[in-house]
Formats: C-alpha cells, structure tokens, sequence
C-alpha cells in the first residue's frame, strides 16, 4: 500500500477551496493508501498567527477533518509542531535546497507580494519544510491542488539532491494526486484570485463551518458578469467568475462543465446561485453541523491529535535519524 502525506494549515477555517482541491480526496484515499494527515501548525506560523487564533484553528481543523469523514484510528491524524522529525529533516533540507529554486516559487512571490523584505525567512523556506514533511515520512502520494504543484516539483528536486550529494538512494520521488475538477476554486470576489482562508475578505469565501443562510448569502454577492451561462465551456473563456460558479458546481454534483452547462445553459447567474447554493449547502452543512458537535469536547480532539502524533514519531523518527547519520551527524541510537 502507497504511503500519502497530507497537510493543511490551521491559518484559518478551511474554505471550498481546500476541500474541493484536498479535503474531499484526502477522505476518498482512504480506502487504499496508508494515510498520514497533519495539521501543518509551524507552516501556519510563517505569517503571523494570534497564538489563541491557531489553537483554535487547529483544533476547528481537526474537527472539520474528522467531520468530513477522515478516519483518525485508521490513519494518522496530527499536529505537525507535536513530531519535531519535521523541523529536523527541514534544517538539512535548507541546507541541500538551493536559493535559485526558491527564488521561483509562485507561492512566495503571491504571498509576500511586493513587500518581500519585510517578509519571514520561514515563509521563503515554506516548500523546504514542506519536503521534510512528505520525506520524513518517505510517503509517495501527495494529494494537493493545483497551487501545490510547483512544490512538489521542488521536493523531488530536494530528493534527488539529497540523494545524490550522500551517494544514496534514499529519499523516493513524489506524485502529485490533483483532483480534476476544481483543482483551483477562486475567491468569490475576484476569480482571477484562488480562494483562501486567510483573505482578508470572508465573502470572498465559503468557509466548511458556514450555515446555510451564510452559504447563501455570500454566494448571491459572488461577483459575476452580466451574460447568460453558455451552452458549451468555450463560452466561459475570459469570464473568470462564471467559469468558477460552473467548476464548483461541476466539482461538488460530480458532472463535467459540459454536463452543468448543458443544464443551465442560457440562465442567468440568479437562478444559477439559488440552484449553486443547493448543492454547496447539501455538502458543506453537514460537515459545519458536526464539526459544532465535535468542538463541544475539545479534550477529546486533543487526545486524538496526541494519538496521532506518537504513531507519526514512530514512522518519521528512524527515517530521519538516518538521513541525520547519512549527513554525518552523530546520533546516539
Ligand atoms: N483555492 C483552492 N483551490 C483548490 N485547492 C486549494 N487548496 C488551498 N486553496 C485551494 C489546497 O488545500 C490544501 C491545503 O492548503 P493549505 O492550508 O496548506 O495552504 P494554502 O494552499 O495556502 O491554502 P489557503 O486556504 O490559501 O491558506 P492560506 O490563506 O493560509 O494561505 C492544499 O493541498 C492546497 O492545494
């Protein structure tokens, strides 16, 4: 059975995009792969968290997990900062990554934007970390959407340098799982931007905690423009925000945008969000109802994250103890 590594940051409430392009996969891996799922906390930190914020972003994560359908006794569910492998493996990843090819990370130039310098050195280093999160555990998979790409491209270029400057073959390479359909979900107020948890604007998202009336309402404010829905997907090209409507659509009935369009076609955008809200409300307001059933014992989500993470240490400690030795660092096991 392929090993899958997993995270998500608790920067935030986990919105669409994260469950269309990760989530929603994730559960379905379940079946067959030996899953590793993790609350990436110390990715989160490398933009400023509110420290009661990101506990209590974790913990809503780890309850919308569980809620989604993430079987935490049959797989690992866990903070990333309880396994400190991690942050091991990541010091010797800064050292074997190059600045040339951190230098053209999509990400950082989107998040950092013009005000680079005042940026943390851990948000520049973010797909280092992210490397020794997948390696530490030697997984294989990597489900992600289509933003994550280009970082698993540089994980197996890490990989492959690692492996060559120590004169072993030691790290695998890496496949990307992207998920057809809605790889990339855009902000509902901009669809040239994705969506994300830490926009600044709530309306530019569905969060998997929003009630059905939120749903509703964030979707009626969607920017859109003011033609009709086309019969074929040609008829969406330049028109961002329609062509995001129809992808979630698309992404959540499981039809094609051929299929969606060939039910819609010649509507306007108002009927289209009533009959859009219907089929995100009937996904997302169960999850928001149990993840509130979950957050009433938070104890026992500390304990499953607990779990987690000791059966994590147990995969990604020998892995990395090796990788140390390999490296020439004196260890004592
Ligand atoms: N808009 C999106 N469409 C499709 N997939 C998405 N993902 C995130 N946004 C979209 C996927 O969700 C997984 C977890 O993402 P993350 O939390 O580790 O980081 P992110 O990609 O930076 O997500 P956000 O929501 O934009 O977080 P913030 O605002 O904190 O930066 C990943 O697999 C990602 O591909």
């Amino acid at each position: 059975m392929q090993r899958i590594f997993s995270g998500i940051q608790p920067s935030g409430v986990p919105q669409l995009g994260n469950y269309l392009g990760a989530i929603r996969n994730w559960v379905n891996l379940q079946d067959d792969h030996e899953c590793v799922f993790c609350l990436v906390d110390m990715h989160a930190i490398t933009v400023w968290q509110d420290p009661a914020k990101l506990r209590e972003h974790t913990l809503t994560q780890a309850a919308i997990l569980l809620a989604s359908g993430i079987d935490a006794e049959r797989h690992i569910l866990f903070n990333q900062s309880a396994v400190s492998a991690h942050a091991r493996l990541a010091w010797i990843f800064n050292c074997v990554s190059r600045l040339g090819w951190l230098n053209r990370m999509t990400q950082f130039k989107d998040k950092a934007g013009k005000d680079r310098e005042n940026h943390s050195a851990g948000l520049y280093v973010y797909p280092n970390l992210m490397a020794a999160d997948i390696l530490a555990y030697k997984a294989t998979r990597v489900p992600v959407g289509e933003d994550q790409k280009q970082h698993l491209e540089l994980t197996n270029d890490i990989a492959q340098k690692f492996n060559h400057d120590y004169g072993v073959e030691f790290f695998p390479q890496v496949e990307a799982l992207i998920p057809p359909e809605a790889a990339r979900v855009m902000s509902l107020r901009d669809g040239t931007k994705k969506m994300s948890k830490s926009d600044p604007s709530a309306q530019s998202r569905i969060e998997l905690t929003d009630d059905a009336d939120t749903i509703a309402l964030k979707i009626k404010r969607a920017k859109t423009d003011a033609d009709v829905l086309p019969s074929d997907p040609s008829g969406l090209v330049n028109r961002p925000e329609a062509k995001n409507l129809v992808s979630i659509y698309a992404a959540l009935s499981g039809m094609s945008i051929q299929q969606v369009l060939n039910l819609h076609q010649g509507q306007g955008f108002g009927p289209f969000k009533t009959a859009l809200t219907e089929v995100v409300v009937n996904e997302i307001a169960p999850i928001a109802l149990k993840t509130s059933q979950l957050l009433q014992d938070e104890a026992h989500l500390v304990q499953i994250l607990h779990n987690g993470a000791q059966r994590a240490q147990a995969i990604a400690e020998p892995i990395v103890m090796e990788a140390e030795k390999l490296v020439g660092f004196i260890k004592s096991a």
